[in-house]
């Protein structure tokens, strides 16, 4: 609620912008909820002094800058200078560098500004930068540049969802594709047979060999985005009401793009002119000409467009997984009509192919054991690592950036993902497993970074730029945040210059979240002058707690020719790794009688990237003469080839009985799949009064076409062929009941 008090800071942090003369900068700025509307829904945000994207804050450098951050939120808040080189403790990382500001309460981050250049602030508190606490930075050089320009605007990109990020998450950790029925882009068999069809015979052979690749690997090749977005926007404003900016014929604009995205890369375009690339993540480049890009969260790109025809300069910025788009205009006259519709979308991409890529699985080991230390130190005398397969290749600082034959010692980093659960991991490891990396100043480090997975990241290091080694030596670009592509291997050192603690992570906001990140600490720290606010940041620096998670899977189908009734039902509550398993699969109602009825309350652990053990009790309804408990051990998870696979053994009154599940899903539209399963039970020994008999019991045939409504819901059509052997078909000829069954039911599944 603004009071007198806070309608005065507001104000007077609208004057601080024209305060030139003076080297101390004092800036206000109020983190409170904001109703916004981007979709025609109104949706609770965060805002800064009301405002998002949050006010653009204009500095020089060399300025003493005091920024003073109100929270009037109801939970606790920090803001992070993203590229900016402060003291650690002004980093603004809740659980690494500060507490959180609580409620009502201040924080006043003090920093000199020892650069130049975009930059931007977020949120680094929960999941706040989902909802619009964003906004950019400028700080004039004290040197002007070797370039000129005429006017300069700020473009700032980000993603929103209606639905609340805390939610979002929740979906992700329910299923890692819980989104993927509204994305457009999809690895059907439909896409599959239109791209062989259009593609040429070498084209055909890569084709073949990337869904091969995704059988095998597990992972989809059109994993782009994790979540579907509601409106793409730019600098605050979606496709609705776009953004628009006035420019005039013969102007040199500098436009200063900051992808502020929590999960979305942008392919950005301007039709009609080319871009002059002048300045990337902060630091002057040499300059290049570029007709279109992509841009990574937290990266920011500068460039030049002479406006040279009196028409409207339209600025189109499509999410990288073709969902939508946000775009603004540059106009050459007030009133301008801008005829957006006539933009044509970028072509379809390619699938995410690793082939030729160094694969390694084996990185996945989620046995504990420390993988966070450098593996090995070495030194190198000459600088011969190129990185290979990124968009940088070309990226050259305009000055020299470093001594390329200083030594260095090598960090691995290996990216990994586990989709089920959504665990993002850096060396087998979500953040809260393990513990910080060490640094020790002066040195060099070179982190190798090789992404096992089929996505995106882009790895931002607080409080130092990474040197990436792309092939320019000494003019090896600075940057903040480097965008690692699917399978790609990339190699980037930073100079050990900044005691403290720095957080290391992907700036996919919720792979953040999900562990890909970790704490940077230097073996200085608790040497450093300044003492931390509270000493337990150091010995238990943690950006992301461990949560606690919920997943319920219920599926129900009604066959109405024979009145038969099925339910199956999986729980799954607990953290990542240990969870309670509650289980009943294929329950049965036969004709108002329960023929199948019974319940797994399993202890269930996750032992590896697709697999996880359980174990415990198994509470038996029917079918069984009086109803008993048995103890049962399982093991499930995904085989190659995507195949579901659920191995239980019970044992009970002498007898072991073995019951395996195998089940495949295959796309063949966008939302339309079949499911191909089949199950099969073995025991040991013959229990008449409870239908068990030794050998192979039965064998059930499952096809199941299905359709994904919307995420969280399918609805299915499933036929199913029961078939009983030996004893047990022996067993049902007394009970005078017949030994094989057909029931076509029809039913939804739901993820809650
Ligand atoms: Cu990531």
């Amino acid at each position: 609620m603004p009071t007198k008090a806070i309608k005065v800071l507001l104000i007077l942090s609208l004057f601080w912008v024209s305060d030139t003369f003076a080297a101390n900068r004092i800036v206000n700025l109020v983190v409170g909820y904001k109703t916004v509307d981007f979709t025609g829904k109104s949706v609770q945000a965060i805002a800064v002094n009301n405002q998002i994207p949050a006010p653009t804050l204009h500095f020089k450098e060399g300025d003493n800058v005091t920024i003073n951050v109100y929270n009037h939120l109801d939970k606790g808040t920090a803001i992070h200078w993203h590229g900016l080189l402060v003291p650690w403790q002004m980093d603004g990382v809740e659980g690494v560098t500060q507490e959180a500001i609580p409620p009502g309460g201040v924080f006043h981050y003090q920093f000199t500004l020892k650069q130049s250049g975009t930059y931007w602030y977020h949120a680094h508190a929960g999941l706040q930068e989902q909802q619009g606490l964003y906004g950019g930075i400028i700080i004039d050089p004290l040197q002007p540049p070797a370039y000129h320009y005429t006017k300069d605007y700020v473009i700032v990109l980000s993603d929103w969802s209606n639905t609340a990020p805390e939610q979002i998450y929740a979906n992700l950790k329910k299923e890692g594709d819980y989104y993927s029925p509204r994305f457009p882009l999809q690895p059907s068999l439909m896409k599959f047979i239109h791209d062989y069809h259009r593609d040429m015979p070498e084209e055909r052979e890569k084709l073949i060999s990337d869904y091969k690749m995704m059988q095998q690997m597990r992972m989809s090749i059109y994993d782009i985005s994790d979540v579907a977005y509601d409106a793409f926007l730019l600098n605050g404003q979606s496709v609705r009401h776009p953004w628009a900016a006035p420019v005039k014929v013969g102007d040199v604009v500098r436009l200063r793009f900051i992808n502020a995205g929590a999960g979305t890369m942008f392919h950005v375009k301007i039709p009609g002119s080319s871009m002059q690339v002048v300045d990337v993540q902060g630091h002057d480049v040499k300059p290049y000409i570029i007709n279109d890009f992509t841009i990574a969260p937290a990266e920011t790109i500068d460039f030049l467009v002479k406006i040279q025809k009196n028409s409207p300069y339209i600025i189109y910025a499509e999410s990288a997984d073709t969902l939508g788009a946000a775009y603004g205009a540059l106009l050459t006259k007030p009133e301008q009509i801008v005829n957006y519709q006539q933009i044509a979308p970028f072509p379809i991409p390619e699938p995410v192919s690793m082939g030729g890529m160094n694969m390694n699985m084996s990185s996945m080991d989620m046995s504990g054991m420390r993988h966070d230390m450098p593996s090995h130190q070495m030194n190198m005398a000459e600088n011969n690592q190129i990185t290979t397969g990124t968009k940088y290749q070309n990226l050259q600082s305009l000055t020299q950036t470093n001594n390329p034959n200083k030594p260095v010692q090598i960090i691995k980093i290996a990216l990994s993902g586990y989709m089920d659960r959504y665990i993002w991991m850096i060396n087998g490891l979500p953040e809260y497993k393990a513990k910080p990396i060490l640094i020790e100043p002066g040195k060099r480090y070179r982190i190798i970074f090789t992404n096992n997975t089929m996505m995106h990241h882009p790895m931002h290091l607080h409080g130092h730029f990474f040197i990436l080694r792309n092939g320019h030596g000494a003019h090896d670009p600075f940057l903040h945040t480097i965008d690692v592509p699917p399978g790609a291997t990339v190699v980037a050192d930073f100079d050990a210059d900044a005691s403290g603690q720095w957080f290391f992570h992907c700036h996919f906001l919720y792979h953040m979240m999900a562990g890909m990140s970790r704490v940077f600490q230097y073996t200085t720290i608790s040497k450093d002058a300044v003492t931390p606010i509270d000493a337990s940041l150091i010995y238990h620096p943690m950006a992301h707690p461990m949560g606690l998670y919920l997943s319920n899977f219920l599926d129900i189908g009604e066959d109405p020719f024979d009145n038969v009734q099925q339910l199956t039902f999986k729980g799954l509550y607990g953290d990542d790794y240990n969870k309670l398993e509650l289980f009943t699969n294929d329950s049965e109602l036969n004709k108002n009688t329960v023929e199948n009825a019974d319940l797994d309350i399993f202890y269930w652990h996750l032992i590896s990237q697709f697999w996880a053990i359980k174990g415990g009790a198994n509470y038996v309804y029917r079918p069984a003469n009086t109803p008993y408990w048995q103890p049962g051990i399982g093991i499930e998870g995904l085989m190659p080839y995507f195949i579901d696979t659920d191995a239980r053994v019970y044992y009970y009154n002498g007898s072991t009985k073995l019951d395996l599940e195998l089940s495949r899903d295959s796309q063949i539209t966008n939302n339309f799949f079949i499911r191909a399963g089949i199950r099969s039970i073995f025991a040991t020994k013959t229990i008449p009064e409870d239908e068990i008999g030794s050998g192979l019991n039965q064998l059930q045939y499952t096809i199941r076409p299905y359709y994904r409504f919307m995420p969280g819901l399918n609805i299915f059509t499933e036929f199913e062929h029961d078939q009983d052997y030996g004893t047990l078909s022996t067993i049902l000829h007394n009970e005078g009941e017949p030994d094989s069954e057909n029931t076509l039911t029809f039913g939804f599944s739901v993820f809650f």
